[in-house]
């Protein structure tokens, strides 16, 4: 008989941002262990699965998780683990049925998601199989490009910038080794630029930098001078943006709080266009709003052959707003992050349509993170193209980098 869930026990952690989080433990019957860590994220889409907090606010600022852990272990593990199931697909259905809501909101998707990630890994344990070829099998071999986020704006930086994320894409570079090593020395360039020009080098949420500017174009301005001085040069980098412009809607229209700038979707289409036409971006991430269908179509309509346009808020990982999305013909990318629908099944479900219709998958961290390394192994495991995980820089995100070199090595 194959080995099975026996026991699961939930935890409450510590995230990076000092939050806690959900995280589980899963040991099967021969002895098989599994342990994951859940992310969490500041942008969030209003339509992603629940997260489950507590608001108690004598306790962590109304962030603690108890009631999560305790869905852990009262009510999933006992129900879970008397089923004995050995498949992580029947794992995965069994906790989305135990749940029975649209959205996770029973059980919290920050339990389900820590006992869905532990399982997958105890059960990959027990075939003694590293993840990325339980998740993959033969299939996975290719190494994703990293788009590394070196200047934080937006919710994740208390700055004066309004777009969240400035990434650097070394697409232009063979190995994934190549292109961490081309991530850290544009890294340490843009340090020592802004240093230069006498401006703060504290980081971010995601490990970037988060100085002061004088616009958003003047961190584009930094970066590629940072990509310059450190002998990169256009063929090699690409530039990727998350302007995360949920987070700008406000009655009708746009508006950059930081600087105060309102803008209407079409004035956001021409900006972009402008900052295409000055710099090398290859991809724009939630470039308009979640639910501003028309603003999409008129983004993709200007920049959709050009470059890539992401949906992350837009599709939150869920297969029914891909569907519509490809229905409507708008985006041609989509960012994947698991706690944003909650199993790993449904993850994989909505990375093979997004395969099926042409759309890029870029598997992502959430900007609250640990140091849990599933996402690597999820990136090649379905041979992702790309993967988004911060800076080459705090320990939260390199851990991610880390495991793909080693994953590389092995490969
Ligand atoms: C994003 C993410 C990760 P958050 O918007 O893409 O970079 O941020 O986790 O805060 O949603
Ligand atoms: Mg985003």
């Amino acid at each position: 008989m194959s080995d099975y869930i026996k026991e699961i026990k939930g935890f409450q952690l510590l995230d990076s941002r000092a939050n806690p989080t959900v995280a589980c433990f899963a040991v099967t019957n021969s002895g098989a262990k599994g342990f994951a860590i859940v992310p969490s994220g500041a942008s969030t889409g209003i339509h992603e699965a629940v997260e489950l907090r507590d608001n108690d606010s004598k306790k962590y600022f109304g962030k603690s998780v108890n009631k999560a852990v305790s869905n852990v272990n009262d009510i999933i593990g006992p129900a879970l683990t008397s089923q004995k199931l050995s498949d992580i697909n029947d794992i995965d259905r069994f906790l989305i049925n135990l749940d029975a809501s649209e959205n996770k909101s029973n059980l919290g998707a920050n339990a389900i998601l820590a006992v869905s990630l532990s399982c997958a890994k105890a059960l990959s344990n027990s075939y003694n199989l590293p993840l990325y070829r339980f998740i993959g099998g033969q299939n996975a071999k290719n190494l994703p490009v990293p788009m590394m986020n070196i200047l934080n704006g937006g919710a994740h930086a208390s700055n004066n910038i309004d777009i969240q994320e400035f990434m650097v894409v070394p697409f232009g570079i063979e190995s994934f080794a190549e292109r961490l090593r081309a991530g850290s020395e544009i890294y340490h360039s843009l340090g020592i630029i802004l240093k230069k020009k006498g401006l703060l080098t504290g980081v971010g949420d995601e490990g970037g930098f988060a100085p002061s500017l004088d616009s958003d174009e003047t961190a584009l301005d930094c970066i590629m001078e940072a990509i310059e001085s450190a002998g990169y040069s256009e063929n090699q980098i690409g530039i990727a943006l998350d302007v995360a412009s949920s987070e700008w809607v406000e009655k009708g229209s746009y508006t950059l709080k930081k600087r105060g700038t309102v803008m209407t979707a079409e004035q956001l289409c021409s900006y972009y266009e402008n900052l295409c036409n000055k710099y090398p971006i290859m991809s724009i991430e939630d470039g308009v709003g979640e639910d501003d269908f028309e603003g999409w179509k008129l983004l993709t309509q200007r920049l959709g052959d050009k470059i890539r346009l992401v949906g992350d808020d837009l599709f939150v990982t869920n297969t029914n707003r891909l569907k519509e999305g490809i229905e409507k013909g708008i985006a041609n990318s989509i960012l994947i992050k698991l706690n944003q629908i909650g199993t790993l099944s449904e993850t994989l479900e909505v990375m093979e349509l997004a395969k099926k219709y042409g759309y890029s998958n870029i598997v992502s961290h959430r900007s609250g993170e640990s140091e849990d390394t599933f996402i690597a192994d999820l990136a090649v495991g379905v041979n992702a193209p790309f993967i988004k995980s911060g800076a080459p820089c705090r320990s939260d995100r390199v851990a991610k980098y880390n495991r793909l070199l080693i994953i590389e090595s092995e490969i």
